[in-house]
């Protein structure tokens, strides 16, 4: 009788942990088709694959709205929004930037290896110094270092965001690599990561959306106003009479198309042939992005009648967080000379 050796067990491999990422987005009360085919879309799809954190960003809020009332509502309007959108708790982590105040912490920490000309440079100081002339708090200086706190703490190597967010992301980059010359290596130099759409044009057709342009597209929006806004888009200004031929390349509306359908050839072939004006491609933008996001709609309203789920998912998410954004203050700490 032959005895047969059993094969050996296959060496049990431990689960690997998921890459960590993580992305911060202001409580400006409204969502804009910008913010997610620029972001939030990749933070839904992201949160299947990393470890994902997701950050509303009252501390760099606070450099432009002052009420205690409106910052409160809006913190809890863009938790609504995120979760409306598809963030799923169970999934990933959703909180607010001042429920872990270890972020103001490591910021102070960071600003010490920071030359203040690296701040100076910021395409969005510069930006806001025209915007709110009457109110260049100190704040809108450091948001860059605030930023890279933001991300550092919990060590995240990636972070969604748009292309705006790009000249920032660097300078975060450039504030860890000289905290890690100074003291040893301690945080990753993280990596942006951008959609498909990583800079959605607004209405104007020129500009980047943004609130602060009044160029928005707001998707969770009504009706009515989703169809005012899509309707005010500017197309192909070379495009005067309706049998004139249209350049679908250069019209936003004809772009944006590219998201909300199968048949964005035909639609470009369209305008290319004048087979379609301007006005029949934006009517059928619009009746897309509303209901795109009707069901997002219907869950934020859902939402915003039941605060109290809102506020424990934010403080369940900080709560969550709290023994990985100490471990990172002591060990900075210690590295500092400050234990
Ligand atoms: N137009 C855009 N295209 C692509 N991505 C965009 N994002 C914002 N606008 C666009 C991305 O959305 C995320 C959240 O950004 P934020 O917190 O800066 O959002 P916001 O304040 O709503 O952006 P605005 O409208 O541009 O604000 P203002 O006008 O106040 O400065 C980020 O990942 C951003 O890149």
């Amino acid at each position: 009788m032959t005895t047969e050796l059993l094969p050996s067990p296959a060496p049990v491999e431990a689960p690997q942990p998921r890459p960590r990422i993580f992305s911060g987005i202001q409580p400006s009360g409204i969502v804009h088709l910008g913010n997610d085919l620029g972001a939030i879309r990749n933070y839904v799809m992201l949160q299947w694959e990393y470890e994902a954190i997701y950050c509303i960003v009252d501390y760099h809020a606070l450099t432009s709205t002052h009420d205690p009332a409106v910052m409160r509502q809006r913190t809890r309007e863009m938790a609504a929004s995120l979760l409306a959108l598809g963030l799923d708790p169970e999934r990933c982590t959703l909180f607010v930037q001042s429920h872990r105040p270890e972020h103001a912490e490591l910021m102070w920490l960071l600003t010490t290896v920071t030359p203040v000309s690296w701040l100076e440079r910021t395409p969005t100081y510069k930006e806001k110094k025209q915007n709110q002339p009457d109110d260049i708090n100190h704040g809108l200086l450091t948001y860059p270092v605030l930023q890279a706190a933001d991300i550092a703490i919990y060590k995240a190597g990636l972070v969604p965001v748009g292309k705006d967010q790009a000249a920032h992301l660097e300078i975060s980059r450039e504030i860890v690599r000289a905290f890690n010359n100074r003291y040893g290596v301690t945080f990753p130099e993280a990596e942006a990561v951008y959609t498909e759409a990583p800079v959605v044009l607004g209405t104007d057709g020129v500009r980047k959306m943004s609130k602060s342009v009044g160029n928005t597209i707001e998707i969770l929006g009504s009706p009515d106003e989703i169809c005012k806004q899509v309707m005010s888009m500017v197309t192909d200004t070379k495009r005067i009479l309706r049998t004139d031929p249209g350049r679908p390349e250069v019209c936003n509306v004809c772009q944006m198309h590219r998201f909300f359908g199968d048949d964005w050839e035909e639609i470009q072939d369209g305008e290319r042939t004048a087979r379609t004006g301007c006005v029949d491609t934006k009517k059928l933008l619009a009746a897309r992005i509303i209901e795109h996001y009707a069901p997002a709609r219907e869950r934020y309203a859902e939402l915003m009648a039941h605060p109290a789920e809102i506020d424990g998912i934010l403080e369940a998410g900080a709560d969550r967080l709290k023994p990985l954004a100490q471990a990172t203050m002591d060990e900075v700490r210690t590295k500092m000379g400050l234990r």
